[in-house]
C-alpha cells in the first residue's frame, strides 16, 4: 500500500503549468491525453487541492479573496493526463456579467471539450450543496460526462457532520444515476482523501 501511494506520489509529481486560456477553444491538443477537470464555486479548494494531488505546494495559485481565478488553467501530469482547474462560480462580489460570462466558460468547457473524462466536483464540506451546485450537475448529466464529489475541508467539520453531509449528498446523487461515480472526503493539509483521488485520476489511463 505504502509503495503505491509512493509511486503514484511521484507520476503525480511529474507536471507542469500549460498555460491560462480564457476559452476552451484555445487550449492546445498537443496530443491525445486524457483529462479531468476540478469544478466548484469560489474558495471551495480546487487550487489547494490540484497542489496536494501534485504534491507541488505552490502549481495552483490559492487565495484567501474568493474570485480569483477567471481563466481555465491547464496542468499537465507526467505528459499522459491534463488536470484543468476551472474558475469557480457561484460568486456574489463579481458583477453579474462576469459572473454569466463564468459559466459559460466552464459549461462549453464540460460540453464541448474533447477527451474530458472525468469531473470532479468540490462542495464544502461546512457549506454543503447549493442551487448552483445542483445547476452544474444537471449540466454536467445532461452532457453525459462521469463527475465525482470531493467534499473538501473536512477538517472544519466533526465527524458527525461528515458522516450525515455525506448521506444527504449522496441521497441526491440518485437523481444522477449514470453519470454520478464517487465520493471523496478531503483536507488538504492532512493530506487525507489525496490518495483515492490520484487513484481514480491515474486509473483514466486505463
Ligand atoms: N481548513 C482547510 N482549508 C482549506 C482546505 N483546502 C483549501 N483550504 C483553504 O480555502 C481557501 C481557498 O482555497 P483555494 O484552493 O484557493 O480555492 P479555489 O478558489 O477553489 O481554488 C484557502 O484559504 C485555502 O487555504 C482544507 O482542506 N482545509
Ligand atoms: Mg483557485
Amino acid at each position: 500500500m505504502a509503495d503505491t501511494n509512493r509511486s503514484l506520489n511521484s507520476f503525480f509529481n511529474v507536471n507542469r503549468f500549460v498555460g491560462s486560456f480564457n476559452s476552451y477553444e484555445k487550449i492546445p491538443y498537443t496530443e491525445v491525453k486524457k483529462e479531468c477537470c476540478f469544478i466548484g464555486r469560489s474558495n471551495v479548494g480546487k487550487s489547494s487541492l490540484l497542489n496536494a494531488v501534485t504534491k507541488t505546494k505552490k502549481l495552483a495559485k490559492t487565495s484567501k479573496t474568493p474570485g480569483r481565478t477567471q481563466s481555465i488553467n491547464v496542468f499537465e501530469i507526467n505528459n499522459k493526463i491534463n488536470i484543468i482547474d476551472l474558475p469557480g462560480y457561484g460568486f456574489a462580489k463579481v458583477s453579474k456579467v462576469i459572473r454569466e460570462n463564468l459559466i459559460v466558460l466552464i459549461e462549453e468547457y464540460i460540453q464541448y471539450r474533447k477527451g474530458l473524462d472525468h469531473v470532479f466536483l468540490l462542495i464544502d464540506a461546512k457549506v454543503g450543496i447549493k442551487n448552483t451546485d445542483i445547476d452544474m450537475m444537471d449540466y454536467i448529466d445532461n452532457c453525459s460526462k462521469n463527475f465525482s464529489l470531493v467534499l473538501t475541508k473536512i477538517d472544519k467539520i466533526s465527524s458527525t457532520q461528515r458522516e450525515f453531509q455525506k448521506k444527504s449528498v449522496l441521497s441526491i446523487m440518485k437523481n444522477y444515476k449514470k453519470t454520478f461515480q464517487n465520493i471523496y472526503l478531503s483536507e488538504t493539509k492532512k493530506n487525507n482523501g489525496i490518495n483515492e483521488i490520484q487513484k481514480t485520476i491515474y486509473g483514466l489511463l486505463k
